[in-house]
Parts: C-alpha cells; structure tokens; sequence
C-alpha cells in the first residue's frame, strides 16, 4: 500500500512534469529599499549574503541595469513600464500627507497579469499614493497586500511620524509593536506562497522595507557584525543579513509548495486509480528489465521536481543607490540616492530560474527598470496593451542577445523656470537634473555635485585612494552644469569629456531635448493637513480623500 501511493505521486509527477512546459512562470520580484550597489556579498562587499550571491551564482547578474534614484519614481516604473517623466512621478518622493499618487488610468503590472490568470499578492512598501483608496494595492490589482502605504517607518514600532502604517489588505494591524519588519513580511510570503493553489501561475511583489531607514535591526544580527566598527555601518549589514536569510526562507518555501496543493485537488478525482495503474506498470516494466527501482526517496525527488520554484522566475532588484548616511554605500561608483550619478541610478540587480537558457553569467546589454513590464506580460502570454517606454528585453537576460535598448532616460527633472512650474518650489527643493545615457556614454545636466563614498570598514586597507576623496559622506557641494561620460570605459565618472566631445554633447542633448517634449508636469501636490486629522482620529495613516468605500 505504501508503493502505491508512491506509484501515484510518481504519476502525477509526470503530468505535472509536462504540464509545467507550458505554463508562464511564477514571478517573485523582489526590491531592496536602498541597496547600496556594493553591499551584497556578490559585489564584494564584507556583508554576509550566501542565499543572495548562491542565486545570483545560478542565474544572471544584470551589470548595466539602471533604475530612478529615488523610490516613488521606481516603483512607477515597475508598476507600468513607463519612464517617471510620463507618470508626472519624476519630481523627488511622495510624502504621507501629499493628496496625489500613480494615476489611475495606467493599468499596473498585476491587474495585466490577473488578466492573463495570474494570482497576484504584494507584500511590504507601497509608496504610490493612498490619499484615496482607489490608489491602494488591493485596488490596482494585487488580490493581497501586507505592508505599508508611506515612503519610510520605524522597523519595530511600524509607526511613520509617530502614527502607524500597516495593513493586512485594508485593514488595519495593531498587534505586531515589536516585531521586525523583515520577520513579518517573510512570514507573510511564505504564507502566500504555501497557501497558493498552483493551478494558476504565481505573481508576489515583495518591496521589503530593508535596507532603508532608520537604521535598525535585531541585535542578534548587528551582534555578527562586530568587526565593523561604525554604528550604522554595522547596523545596516545587519539589516542586509536579515533580508538574505528572508530570501533564503522564501525560495525554501517555494521549494516547498505547489504539488502538495495539486495532490490534494487531484486525490478526489476518480483518475487516481488510472494513474496508480500506470505507475504499477511504470516499476513493473523497471522490474522486467532489471533496473533499480526508485526509492521513496529518490520517488520523492522526482515528485517534488514539480514545486512552485521549478517555474518561477525570482527578480532580485534594488529601487535606487545607497545611502552613505543611512550605511549604503556605492563604492566605487560616484554618488548615492537621489543622484543621477551613476551611484544613484545604477542598480544591483539579478534573476535567477531554469527558464533561463544561459546562466552563471554577468549581462553588460543595457538595461531599465520600465523593462520588467512587457517582459514580464510577455511572458505571462499577454501582449502589452497601450504604450509603454520599456523593451521586452527576456531575449537578452535569458540568451545573452544584444539589448533591444540604445538608451536609457535616466530623469528629467529640471528646477522649475516655465510658469506652469511656478509654485512647486516649495514642494520639494531638491531637482535631481537630466541625465540620458546613450549607449556607451552619459550626458548629465544642472546636476547637484556629489562624490565617491568608501564603505568605512574598506578605510584602513586603502588609506591611500581614500585620503583623495576624505570628504566622506558630506555632500558635495555645487552643480555639475554639463558632463559627460564614457561609462563602458569609465564607470566611476572620473573623467568628463564634455570639453573634447562637444558634438557628442550636442547629440545627447538633442535626445535629452526630445523627451523633454513628452514629459508631463511633475504631480507633486502641498501637504494636506486633512491627512493629519484623519491619521491622528484613526490612529493610522488611511485613505483621507475617500470616494470608495473599503473593499469587502
Ligand atoms: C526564517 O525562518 C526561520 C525558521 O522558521 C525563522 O526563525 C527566521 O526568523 C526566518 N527569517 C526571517 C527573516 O523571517
Ligand atoms: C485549486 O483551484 C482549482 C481551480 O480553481 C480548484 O478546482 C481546486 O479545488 C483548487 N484546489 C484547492 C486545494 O483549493
Ligand atoms: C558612521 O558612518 C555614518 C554613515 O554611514 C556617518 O554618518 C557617521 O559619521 C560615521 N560615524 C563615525 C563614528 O565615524
Ligand atoms: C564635484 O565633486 C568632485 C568630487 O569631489 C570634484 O572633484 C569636482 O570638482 C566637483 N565638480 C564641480 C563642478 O563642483
Ligand atoms: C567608450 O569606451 C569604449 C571602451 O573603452 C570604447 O570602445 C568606445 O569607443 C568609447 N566611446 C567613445 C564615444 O569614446
Ligand atoms: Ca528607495
């Protein structure tokens, strides 16, 4: 009796074997809040991240892949493929009290794959607006959310300006004051994923809020990180460590799940008897011709071959450079967050999934975040609908084809000098400039100066580079009003050449000039005390503007 339920395992292995060819892939996309470009363990850094590099190993690093330097904007992205200057979302970050958000009419990447049957669910940061609840997640297509509306909070307390922000889809969660933000959002993706039924494919978006600030962390992680002797440097390792043990439980629990659920639908359904039949066949036809018969074990193997993680293509992403000040650093690239400077916008990236054709490799083709959408519906089996600014680049992550990209708008996002700006001052002062790169080279314009930030635990091995740029972790001050660089060959931005390239200069900027005719006006809106009254009546930060009521 115990052979036969194996013969039956065995079968239903088979057909899901086969059925699995297929079918579009589960997808876990899964951003880092701030991930300085040299932080993970693959890049070099001391931090302790094996899930991370293991994965990164097995699949495709993504080497020229560029994101917004600031996390409204690449959230937008991600969310509908489209650059920021085309979403009014170019113009810094969205505060908790600010009435505006990702417009409406954008259809988002999970309600395109709920279309093309996916289950979608989302858990973490949001960042995309919540003044009404037709904003929200559970509203743009994700059939699940935990986490957070606003830009940043405590890890513990889950309290931004000292009102809470998290929810189990719309409604409020009170009772978790104490528990670490990254414990929560692991249990809650493992949890979706256990629970998922595999008869329809898998889509979870998993914005952790790590490695942003404040930084925090259990003490048992920050305690494994002794040998750093800056505070915050040694804090924000351990807020790394963390997210790579989350990664670990994550995949585990993918490894995990799918036939168990698939079993069970299957076990009532009169077939099991032909499929135990077949599997009687199946060992006997292996006893006939002498072969070994599987053991339980090796039978279990090959049953559990068919789990979610055999067809699901994981994203690792981060949403903008680190944070020299909150511990991030972008070594040896120049700049950090909010910069245009290749710190700022070169993202650490990879995928990881045996989709791929050609793995274990480091992808150089030039890369956006506006790319994930129409691949990922491409994939998913749904043509994309409307226009979108990025290219279904699956041919080039997964085979190594040259990118279908020539060029990447990295921001426009220019102080104000046209009267339809005028006011937006005192929205937010600080303009990031324009920058596009173009192929090989990059042209930045009226960019806020900044420099090269040196991990502090890297000091004493290199004290020579370091005593050139001893302005550690201040600003720059002044602005970059033109440069230009070779990127290909010069990827620390030491080397301008906007004097000995002025027809180069002139190309970039004519194509600098023809996006800045598409761009639409920054949405950016003044605080609203409103938001206040109402946070502080609910005791939680909510929808203030509300047209709909809370969905059932
Ligand atoms: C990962 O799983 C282990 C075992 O269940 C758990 O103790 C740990 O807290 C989890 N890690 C995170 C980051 O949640
Ligand atoms: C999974 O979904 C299918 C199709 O909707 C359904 O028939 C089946 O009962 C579900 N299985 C479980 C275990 O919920
Ligand atoms: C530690 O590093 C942070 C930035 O990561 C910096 O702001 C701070 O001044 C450093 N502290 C010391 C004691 O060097
Ligand atoms: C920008 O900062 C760098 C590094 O500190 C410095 O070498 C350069 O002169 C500055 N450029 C401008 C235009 O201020
Ligand atoms: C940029 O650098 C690369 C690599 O050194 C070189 O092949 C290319 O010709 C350079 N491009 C320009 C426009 O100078
Ligand atoms: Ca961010």
């Amino acid at each position: 009796m115990v052979r036969f339920s194996w013969f039956a395992f065995f079968f239903i292995a088979v057909v899901l074997e086969t059925a699995n060819g297929s079918k579009p892939p589960n997808i876990v996309l899964t951003v880092i809040d701030d991930l300085g470009w040299s932080d993970v363990g693959f890049q070099g850094s001391v931090i302790h991240t094996p899930n991370i590099n293991r994965l990164a190993a097995e699949g495709v690093i993504l080497d020229n892949y560029y994101v917004q330097p600031m996390c409204t904007p690449t959230r937008s992205t991600l969310m509908t493929g489209r650059y920021p200057i085309h979403t009014g979302l170019q113009h810094s970050v969205i505060l908790p009290s600010q009435p505006y958000g990702l417009p409406l009419n954008f259809k988002t990447l999970p309600e395109t794959l709920q279309d093309a049957g996916y289950a979608t669910h989302m858990v973490g940061k949001w960042h995309l607006g919540f003044f009404e609840w037709s904003y929200t997640p559970t509203y743009r297509g994700f059939e699940s959310f935990y986490g957070f509306y606003t830009d940043m909070e405590d890890h513990f307390e889950h309290e931004r300006l000292g009102i809470l922000d998290l929810r189990d889809d719309t409604l409020p969660v009170r009772d978790k004051d104490g528990t670490y933000s990254a414990n929560l959002f692991t249990k809650q993706a493992v949890q979706v994923i256990m629970e998922h039924n595999s008869s329809r494919p898998l889509f979870l978006y998993l914005p952790f809020q790590n490695v942003h600030g404040p930084v925090q962390a259990p003490q048992k992680y920050i305690d494994k990180y002794s040998f750093i002797e800056n505070k915050t440097r040694r804090t924000y390792a351990a807020m790394l460590d963390i997210v790579d043990e989350a990664i670990g439980n994550v995949t585990r629990s993918l490894e995990k799940a799918g036939p168990v659920v698939w079993y069970k639908s299957v076990l009532s359904k009169a077939y099991i008897v032909g499929a135990c039949l077949v599997g009687i066949l199946y060992f006997k036809t292996l006893n006939l011709l002498n072969l070994p018969i599987p053991s339980s074990a090796e039978t279990w193997k090959i049953v559990t071959k068919n789990v979610l993680w055999d067809n699901t293509l994981f994203i690792f992403t981060t949403d903008n450079g680190g944070r020299p000040k909150s511990g991030g650093y972008n070594w040896p690239l120049r700049g950090q967050k909010g910069s245009l400077l290749e710190g700022g916008v070169r993202g650490v990236a990879f995928v990881h999934g045996p989709m791929l054709k050609k793995t274990g490799v480091k992808s150089k083709e030039l890369l956006h975040s506006t790319d994930w959408y129409p691949t990922l519906i491409n994939l998913a089996g749904k043509k994309e609908g409307g226009r979108v600014d990025g290219f279904d680049v699956w041919e080039t992550i997964s085979t190594g084809k040259p990118s279908p990209r020539t060029e990447i708008l990295l921001n426009i996002d220019l102080a104000p000098k046209e009267k339809r700006y005028r006011g937006m001052e005192s929205i937010h002062p600080y303009y990031q400039g324009a920058a596009i790169r173009v192929a090989d080279m990059k042209l930045l314009v009226s960019c806020p100066n900044s420099t090269w930030f040196k991990p502090p635990e890297l000091y004493n091995k290199e004290m020579v580079i370091i005593s050139f740029y001893h302005f550690q972790n201040s600003q720059v001050k002044g602005f970059i009003e033109v440069a230009l660089y070779n990127i290909t060959a010069d990827p620390t931005e030491h080397n301008d050449l906007s004097q000995k390239l002025p027809d180069v200069v002139q190309k970039l900027q004519e194509r600098l000039e023809f996006y800045k005719r598409s761009a639409v006006t920054p949405l950016n809106k003044p605080t609203d005390s409103q938001a206040w009254d109402v946070a502080r009546k609910d005791s939680i930060w909510t929808p203030w503007r509300s047209t709909v009521g809370e969905k059932a």
